[in-house]
């Protein structure tokens, strides 16, 4: 009985790479308990982002979500991490960026489908076959699966890396009742590497392989209030995501991964100019960017980054639109943000602007921002 199902196994990972599914591995679906405790103390030290699911004991014991788990089958999608000729950000035509893992259509889409054409594979050899998937927002950690499945390490940067496919990959599960043996977890590691620590704008990875996720700009740019001021100087031009503790990875590097067709990035939408940003509307908002996982939070959050942006850039010639979200926007938090954008980048139509908010506003934490703006320039122009 054992070989049948070492069998399907390996039929399995031959059939992988045409049902679109880049790796897989089977892991077993004991509980998960050095992840549990991992959990708890994450919680303690208010590590969390709070996108996580929240039932700690559901998310590491796999027989409370499913019943009577035999294994569990973890794939991981490769995805592109680099644009074609990507259109330059110029003084006047400021772009922001889009993290990769929100380039081409919606990763939850994809996996979910290479995850559909995996159980009808298994249903056409194993008709009774029982499976439960999912993909980042199940009750599972994707990582902790896909390592115990032998598709990467847990790295310091937190990633799961693929010895070949780095860690350009997105990753999904099936619980099943299939005896499947497991893998072997991997045995590459990052060794004495700290390039991702390093590199981490805002100190967020506390420790190899724990993130304090309130302090990752990657959770910054999906918040939906006002950013205070350190994160928004460290936001820099990120409208949605961040990828710098995996672009500085070594392992990463050359892996640009071009063979799932959904996944391609559209430069324009990748890499989008800021200015016309500001004045997108909710329908136009989904009709551009609604088939993208950068779409779940609305477009708040990334209109929002993208006036950041052009404070960061010090953009001046964004000075009147800015204005425009200043004095018209209903949108507390982007009159608020408008504001810091226009106190960095200065000047006197901009000072004028924010003396003529000052009277109007009536938003607590607006007002803040303005008279913060106006604080900021009378300042620079002491100095
Ligand atoms: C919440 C969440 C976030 C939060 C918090 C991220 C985090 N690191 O915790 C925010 C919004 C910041 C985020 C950002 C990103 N995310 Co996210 N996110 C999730 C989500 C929904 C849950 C993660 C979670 O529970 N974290 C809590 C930590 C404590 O647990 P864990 O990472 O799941 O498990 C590991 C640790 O527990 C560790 N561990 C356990 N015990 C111990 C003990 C010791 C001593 C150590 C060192 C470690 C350790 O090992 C486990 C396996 O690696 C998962 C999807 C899912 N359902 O799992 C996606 C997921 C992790 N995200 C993903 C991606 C792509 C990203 C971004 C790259 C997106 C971007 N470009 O901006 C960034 C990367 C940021 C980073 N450095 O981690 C992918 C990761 C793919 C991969 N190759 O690893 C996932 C798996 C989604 C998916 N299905 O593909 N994300
Ligand atoms: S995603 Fe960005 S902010 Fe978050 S840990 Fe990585 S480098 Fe730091
Ligand atoms: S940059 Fe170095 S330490 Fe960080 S994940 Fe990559 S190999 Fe590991």
């Amino acid at each position: 009985m054992t070989d049948e199902w070492q069998a399907l196994k390996d039929e399995m990972k031959e059939a992988a790479q045409s049902l679109g599914i880049d790796a897989i591995g089977v892991a077993s679906s004991d509980p998960f308990v050095t992840l549990k405790q991992r959990l708890i103390r994450h919680r303690e030290l208010g590590y969390e982002s709070g996108f996580e699911e929240q039932d700690i004991e559901k998310r590491t014991n796999p027989s409370l979500i499913f019943d009577r788990p035999q294994s569990i089958i973890a794939i991981a999608v490769a995805y592109p991490s680099k644009l074609i000729d990507p259109p330059k950000s110029e003084p006047g035509a400021r772009r922001g960026i889009m993290s990769r893992s929100a380039w081409g259509e919606d990763y939850h889409k994809i996996l979910r489908d290479r995850l559909a054409r995996l159980e009808q594979w298994l249903r056409e050899r194993v008709p009774n076959v029982r499976v439960e998937s999912m993909v980042d927002t199940g009750e599972l950690s994707d990582r902790a699966v896909a390592e115990r499945a032998g598709l990467g390490w847990s790295a310091k940067n937190c990633s799961i890396i693929s010895p070949e496919l780095g860690s350009w990959i997105y990753l999904g599960e099936m619980i099943t009742n299939l005896p499947l043996p497991p893998d072997e977890p991997v045995t590459e590691g990052c060794g004495s590497c700290t390039k991702c620590i390093d590199a981490c704008p805002t100190g967020a990875i506390v420790a190899p392989g724990q993130l304090n996720a309130q302090r990752c700009i990657s959770y910054v740019t999906q918040t939906k209030g006002m950013v205070t001021d350190e994160f928004m100087r460290k936001i820099g031009n990120r409208l949605y995501g961040c990828d710098t503790c995996q672009i500085v990875c070594p392992v990463n590097r050359g892996k640009n991964w071009t063979n799932q067709p959904e996944l391609q990035p559209d430069n324009e939408l990748a890499k989008p100019l800021l200015i016309p940003l500001l004045t997108m509307g909710n329908k136009e908002f989904k009709e551009r960017y609604g088939h993208t996982s950068s779409a779940w939070r609305g477009r708040k959050p990334i209109q929002r980054n993208a006036v950041i942006a052009l404070g960061n850039f010090k953009e001046a010639s964004a000075v009147p639109d800015l204005i425009r979200v200043l004095h018209d926007d209903p949108r507390p938090v982007l009159r608020g943000t408008a504001a810091w954008s226009l106190g960095r980048i200065g000047g006197e139509a901009a000072a004028k602007a924010l003396e003529q908010a000052s009277m109007r506003e009536r938003d607590e934490e607006a007002i803040a921002s303005i008279e913060a703006a106006i604080g900021a320039i009378r300042e620079r122009e002491r100095a």
